[in-house]
Parts: structure tokens; sequence; C-alpha cells
């Protein structure tokens, strides 16, 4: 009986890429209320309370904060729905992107 070779010859190595990872930032401003802010991160980042206020806070004291990351897309799409939520409403709310190192 003929033998069948089982044992591959090469082997290939797939090189997959990771997408890059986008971070959304919160900017703070003087006019946004808090409480605004921290509705915005609850509804657009499904955040709950106390980490949507902890994320507000920090921007507040140290000028930003990062949200979250993202892949490019989504990030963008993310900053840009947030920060239109406070134009909408007649603020100068900013959420940005970068991406991560
Ligand atoms: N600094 C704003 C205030 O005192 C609150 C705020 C926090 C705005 C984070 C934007 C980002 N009302």
């Amino acid at each position: 009986m003929a033998e069948i070779e089982l044992k591959p010859r090469q082997t290939v190595k797939p090189k997959v890429e990771r997408p890059k990872l986008h971070k959304v930032i919160l900017v703070n401003d003087d006019f946004t209320p808090r409480e605004f802010v921290v509705r915005v991160l609850k509804a657009e980042f499904r955040m709950g309370e106390d980490l949507a206020h902890r994320v507000m806070v920090t921007a507040h004291q140290k000028g930003s904060c990062v949200v979250a990351v993202f892949t490019r897309d989504v990030a963008e799409t993310k900053a840009t729905r947030a920060t239109e939520a406070g134009r909408r409403a007649g603020y100068p709310l900013l959420f940005t992107t970068e991406p991560e190192e």
C-alpha cells in the first residue's frame, strides 16, 4: 500500500495584523454641566453612573481623560456622536481620538 505523506514539508505562518486601537479622549471645558457630561458618557459609552462620574471628574481635574479604546472607525464615530450631543444642547463639550502607542 502506498504511503501518504502527512507531514507538511513547509508550514505557512499566517501573518494577521491586529488593528491599531484608538483612544477616545474627553476634554475639559468651563461650560458643560457635570451632569450633562455624565449623561453623555453613560449613553454613548455604555458606562455605569460611577465610572461615568469618575471619568468626568478626572477630565475636570486633569484637563482630559481617556474614555475607552476602540478600532479607529468606532472611536471616531463615538467621539463625533458624543461631541454632537453636546453641540445640540448648546455646549462646547469635546471628545477627540488618538492612536494608541
Ligand atoms: N468643567 C465642567 C464644569 O465644571 C465639567 C466638565 C467635565 C466638562 C469634563 C467637560 C468635561 N461644569
